[in-house]
């Protein structure tokens, strides 16, 4: 016996969902308990629906639903996930779930004014802002005495 899935790699769209449907390939003796659960991965992956999914010697090749999720993130890189679908005693099977990120390319504008607002006053970054912002003064205090 084993645990049966309509797709073993998902795409699930962020801020969305996609769903799987999960069965048993053979008839059980009695119940049996299938958890799906996050494995591996991007952790904005996750199990929104039919975490714990229960066949019956009755509707073991009846097709139960696992619901994921892409929880909305600020990057916009597809990140992945492994989903595991387990059963005591069963192999467990993984699911690659692949985040479709919604968000459009960004680009980064780098003013020499940020640098005065000192919340980029730390790290290389803060540095690098504040060199900026002093080469800026000196130039235009040189450019005033001419
Ligand atoms: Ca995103
Ligand atoms: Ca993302």
């Amino acid at each position: 016996m084993a645990i049966n899935c309509a797709a073993l790699a998902v795409s699930v769209p962020e801020a969305g969902q996609a769903t799987l449907g999960i069965w048993l390939c053979a008839q059980p003796a009695g119940s049996v308990t299938v958890q799906a659960a996050h494995a591996a991965g991007d952790a904005d992956i996750v199990v929104s629906g039919g975490a714990v999914l229960t066949f019956t010697v009755a509707d073991w090749n009846v097709p139960q639903t696992v619901t994921l999720m892409a929880v909305e993130d600020a990057d916009l890189v597809n990140s992945g996930a492994r989903i595991s679908l387990s059963s005591a005693g069963l192999a467990t099977v993984l699911i690659e779930a692949t985040e479709r990120d919604n968000d459009a390319p960004q680009s980064i504008v780098v003013a020499a004014e940020g640098a005065k607002g000192g919340s980029c006053g730390s790290g290389l970054m803060g540095l690098l802002l504040m060199a900026l912002a002093g080469l800026c003064l000196r130039q235009r205090t040189g450019g005033g005495r001419r």
